[in-house]
């Protein structure tokens, strides 16, 4: 499928005679898996809040980043449905952390045209956090550069169960039929149907799993893992990442997709 607004090069063009990267094969989309922020502040022997916060940081340097190259989506893992299992302080921390973010960071978000989408189920969030991310999404809804995308109380397999219940909600009432159903049917149902798929998945802190993550999006994205902890997530490092996809691309000689398989 085509997605027409995501094809605009304009920003690449503009930005192309910079050396450290070939702004011709920017991924259009990348989610990233921002672990390792409890382990940077226990090597500090500080508490693990601090490395929540320290990630929040890493998180506006690295949004500006990908503005700046021209990136269309990024999609961060900011809470999934199992982060409720931690202790009840750490999670207020964290449910605290969007409308930190926001506070400090939305006029620069405005000025640079960037739009804040979530996907997830918000309805559960703490009230504070659903104003703010409903302020934010509102605000910038008109914005047409960068989606910045929080996955917040996200889990892929809940996702895949709720697009199946509607599926079969809107055959039961003749809205669709089962032969018509089609791998882009599931497409339209999950909460990505907006988006173009990922084109490069990143985790950070050495673990190397998807930990229910967009199991069905990340069908042909390419996988990045380092060792660098989220809190030490740095510009030169997601360029690292950006050119390793971009080899990689250049050897698949322009295949594409299920042609690669
Ligand atoms: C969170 C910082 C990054 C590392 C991962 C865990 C902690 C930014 C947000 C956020 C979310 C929505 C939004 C604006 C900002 C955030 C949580 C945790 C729950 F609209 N960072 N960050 N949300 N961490």
């Amino acid at each position: 499928m085509v997605f027409k607004q995501f094809m605009n090069k304009s920003k690449q063009e503009k930005k192309s005679t910079e050396s450290d990267a070939n702004f011709e094969m920017i991924p259009s989309h990348i989610a990233i898996i921002m672990d390792g922020n409890g382990r940077w502040a226990k090597k500090r022997a500080m508490p693990r809040i601090v490395g929540h916060h320290e990630g929040m940081k890493t998180v506006r340097k690295i949004a500006r980043v990908a503005d700046d190259l021209g990136v269309k989506v990024l999609t961060l893992y900011a809470f999934s449905t199992e982060n409720w299992k931690r202790p009840k302080t750490e999670v207020n921390y964290l449910m605290s952390l969007p409308e930190k973010f926001l506070n400090e960071f939305l006029p620069e978000i405005m000025e640079r045209n960037i739009r804040i989408q979530m996907i997830g189920e918000k309805e559960v969030l703490p009230e504070n956090t659903k104003r703010a991310l409903n302020k934010a999404m509102e605000q910038t809804k008109h914005n047409t550069g960068l989606i910045l995308n929080f996955a917040m109380n996200y889990g892929s397999r809940a996702e895949i169960v709720s697009a199946i219940k509607q599926i079969v909600k809107d055959a039961q009432e003749g809205k669709v039929t089962i032969d018509s159903i089609n791998e882009d049917t599931i497409n339209q149902y999950l909460m990505t149907s907006h988006l173009p798929e990922p084109d490069l998945l990143i985790r950070t802190s050495g673990e190397v799993r998807l930990s229910n993550f967009l199991l069905w999006q990340l069908a042909y994205t390419e996988f990045w893992f380092t060792d660098t902890l989220w809190p030490d997530f740095s510009e030169e490092t997601f360029k690292e990442a950006i050119r390793d996809y971009q080899k990689r691309n250049r050897r698949y000689g322009g295949l594409k997709g299920e042609e690669m398989n």
